[in-house]
C-alpha cells in the first residue's frame, strides 16, 4: 500500500516555486488524495484523514482475505516487522534461522555414533581373521547341516527330504566312505559326537539318532521343538532351533536343562545354525550369512565374528534359494584347524583362525 501511495505521491508531486515547501497530490477517485509536505526530495506524505482511514480500511481486508499476511494471488507481501524472515538460501542466513534444527541433528549424529560406538549398534565386535591351509573337494550334492572330525576323518550330515544321510567322509579327496540314507521323512540337521558315539538330530520331526563310529545306528531319541545345530561342551548336547537362543541337553535322558539367548550387542541373534564346541566357546553358523559368529556358551554373548564372503568364489556358488548359505564346522584339534563347508558348496576349506 506504502509503496503505490509513494508512487503517486512521487508521481503527483510538483514542487513549487518558491516559499514553504507543500504540495498537493491527487490520485484515483477515492484511493489516494491528500496534502503531501516534503522537506527535500524523498516523498515523505503527510495523509488526509480520508487517506489515512481508506489506507487502513484496505490493509484490514486484506488481512481478513490473506491471513497468512499475503496480499492478492501472485503478489508478495511485505514483511511485517515481527514477522519471522523466510530463508533467503545464503548459507548463514540459513543456520541462524534454523539454528535449532541444526542443533537437534548434531545431537541426533553424535548420540548415534556414541552409542554405536558403544555396541549398542550391535555389530560392534572384534573380526576375527583367518587364513586358508588347504582346499580339498566336496560333494557338490551334499546340503550339509552338520560337520565333526574326528581321528582324520569327517563325518557330515546332509538334509532335504528324501536325501538326508550321514556319512563318513575323506578329507583331501572328499569320497564318501559311507553313506547312510534317513528314511525320506526326515530332514538330516546337526551332527556331534559325544564319547564314541554320533548324536544327529532332524529338522521337524523331533526325532534324533546315535550311531557308533561304523555310523551303525544304535537308538533314537525324542526332543521337543526344531533341530538346527548341535555341538557337545563336554557336559551337554547343546542345540540352536533357528531362534536366538541355545538348548542345553542333558545328552542320557534329552530333557532340556537350560536355555541361553543369543545376543550381538544388544540385539538378539537369531537364525543361529551348524555350530561347534573348541576349547569353551561356540564357532556357530547362521542361515544365510557368510558368518561364523564366535559364541560365550554361558552368557549367549557374542565375542566375535568371522567374516567369511570372500571363501568360496561367487561363480562357485550353487544359485538354488537355499543353497550356497555357509554350514558346516569341524576342528582338527591336533593341527587346530578347522574345516568349513556350505550347503552344496563344490569345496571344503581348511582355515586357521586368528583370534585377536
Ligand atoms: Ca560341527
Amino acid at each position: 500500500m506504502r509503496t503505490r501511495m509513494r508512487a503517486h505521491a512521487t508521481r503527483r508531486y510538483v514542487r513549487p516555486p518558491a516559499g514553504p515547501r507543500v504540495g498537493r497530490l491527487s490520485g484515483p477517485s477515492g484511493y489516494v488524495t491528500g496534502t503531501g509536505r516534503s522537506t527535500d526530495l524523498g516523498p515523505s506524505v503527510t495523509l488526509t484523514i480520508r487517506g489515512l482511514s481508506r489506507a487502513r480500511t484496505m490493509s484490514k481486508q486484506r488481512r481478513e482475505t490473506f491471513p497468512e499476511g499475503g496480499g492478492e494471488p501472485g503478489v508478495p507481501a511485505a514483511p511485517r516487522p515481527n514477522q519471522r524472515r523466510r530463508p533467503s538460501g545464503d548459507w548463514r542466513d540459513l543456520l541462524a534461522q534454523r539454528w535449532h534444527l541444526w542443533l537437534t541433528f548434531v545431537v541426533i549424529s553424535v548420540g548415534g555414533t556414541v552409542l554405536y560406538s558403544l555396541g549398542m549398534g550391535g555389530t560392534n565386535v572384534p573380526e576375527w581373521e583367518y587364513e586358508v591351509v588347504a582346499v580339498y573337494p566336496h560333494d557338490p550334492t551334499a546340503f550339509t547341516q552338520g560337520l565333526h572330525y574326528h581321528n582324520g576323518f569327517l563325518y557330515e550330515s546332509t538334509g532335504l527330504e528324501g536325501k538326508s544321510s550321514i556319512r563318513k567322509v575323506d578329507i583331501a579327496t572328499g569320497q564318501v566312505l559311507i553313506n547312510i540314507p534317513l528314511e525320506p521323512r526326515y530332514f538330516g540337521e546337526g551332527l556331534t559326537m559325544v564319547g564314541d558315539q554320533f548324536f544327529q538330530i532332524t529338522w521337524k520331526s523331533g526325532t534324533g539318532f546315535v550311531y557308533n563310529t561304523d555310523l551303525q545306528l544304535v537308538r533314537r531319541f525324542d526332543y521337543t521343538g526344531q533341530g538346527w545345530g548341535l555341538t557337545y561342551d563336554g557336559t551337554h548336547l547343546i542345540m540352536s532351533d533357528g531362534a536366538a537362543e541355545l538348548l542345553f541337553f542333558d545328552p542320557q535322558t534329552m530333557q532340556r536343562v537350560k536355555t541361553v539367548p543369543v545376543v550381538l550387542g544388544s540385539f538378539k541373534l537369531d537364525r543361529v545354525n551348524e555350530m561347534e564346541f573348541v576349547d569353551g566357546l561356540i564357532y556357530a553358523n547362521r542361515w544365510q550369512q557368510p558368518v561364523i559368529y564366535v559364541i560365550q556358551p554361558q552368557t549367549g554373548r557374542v565375542q566375535a565374528r568371522i567374516p567369511l564372503q570372500n571363501l568360496l568364489p561367487a561363480e562357485e556358488r550353487p544359485s538354488g534359494a537355499d543353497d550356497g548359505s555357509l554350514n558346516g564346522i569341524a576342528y582338527n584339534p591336533e593341527t587346530r584347524t578347522f574345516y568349513v563347508t556350505g550347503k552344496k558348496w563344490p569345496k571344503l576349506f581348511e582355515i586357521r583362525i586368528k583370534k585377536k
